[in-house]
C-alpha cells in the first residue's frame, strides 16, 4: 500500500494534526509525519515533495496556519495529490489560513478541507488511495454505516436527551 505523507508547518500544528494520524492508524494506512515550513525551511519542504512519489507515497497531506502557504508550496514540486488543512491561530478565526490554502492558481489544485479538518483529510487520503484497494474501500463502506448507526441511535433516543437537558437546566435555574 502507497503511504501517506502528513507534513506541519510547525509542532504548534500537532494538537489539531494528531486527528488525521489517529484516523489514518484506525485504517492501518502507513504514514509518515515530518516538520517543514514553507517559510522556514523552503528547500527541505520542495525536495520533500520533489522526491515523494519515489519514495512510495500515494497522497501528501499538509497542515499549515496563518500565511499558510505550505500545502501549495508542496503542491506546487509534485504531482502527488495534496489535501491541505488550514490550521486555526489566534487571529482571524483561521479564515487566514483557509484563504491561504485554498486559493490556489490553476494548474497546481490542492484539495482544501475545513479550518482544523484533520479527520475529513485523513478520510480524503484513505479514499484516495481506496481507488486501488478494495480492502480499505470495504474499511470506509464499514465506517460510514457505523457513524450513520450511532446517528440512528440518537435519533431512537432523542426525546429522552431532551428530557435529561430540561431537567438539568431547570435544577440550574
Ligand atoms: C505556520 O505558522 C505554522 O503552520 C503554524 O500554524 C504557524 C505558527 O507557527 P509557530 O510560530 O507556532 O511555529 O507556519
Amino acid at each position: 500500500m502507497k503511504k501517506v505523507a502528513v507534513i506541519l508547518g510547525s509542532d504548534s500544528d500537532l494538537p489539531v494534526v494528531r486527528k488525521a494520524l489517529v484516523t489514518l492508524e484506525s485504517f492501518g494506512v502507513p504514514f509518515e509525519t515530518h516538520i517543514y515550513s514553507a517559510h522556514r525551511t523552503p528547500e527541505r519542504a520542495a525536495a520533500f515533495a520533489k522526491g515523494a512519489r519515489e519514495a512510495g507515497f500515494g497522497v501528501i497531506i499538509a497542515a499549515a496556519g496563518m500565511a499558510a502557504h505550505l500545502a501549495g508550496a508542496l503542491a506546487a514540486n509534485t504531482t502527488l495529490p495534496v489535501v491541505g488543512i488550514p490550521c486555526q491561530s489566534n487571529t482571524f478565526s483561521g479564515m487566514d489560513a483557509l484563504l491561504s490554502t485554498v486559493q490556489m492558481p490553476s494548474g497546481i489544485p490542492v484539495a482544501t478541507v475545513a479550518v482544523n479538518g484533520a479527520v475529513n483529510a485523513a478520510l480524503l487520503a484513505v479514499e484516495i488511495l481506496a481507488v486501488e484497494d478494495a480492502g480499505l474501500a470495504e474499511k470506509l463502506a464499514e465506517k460510514r454505516a457505523k457513524d450513520a448507526a450511532a446517528v440512528e441511535e440518537k435519533d431512537a433516543s432523542v426525546d429522552g436527551l431532551l428530557a435529561a437537558l430540561e431537567q438539568k437546566l431547570n435544577h440550574n435555574l
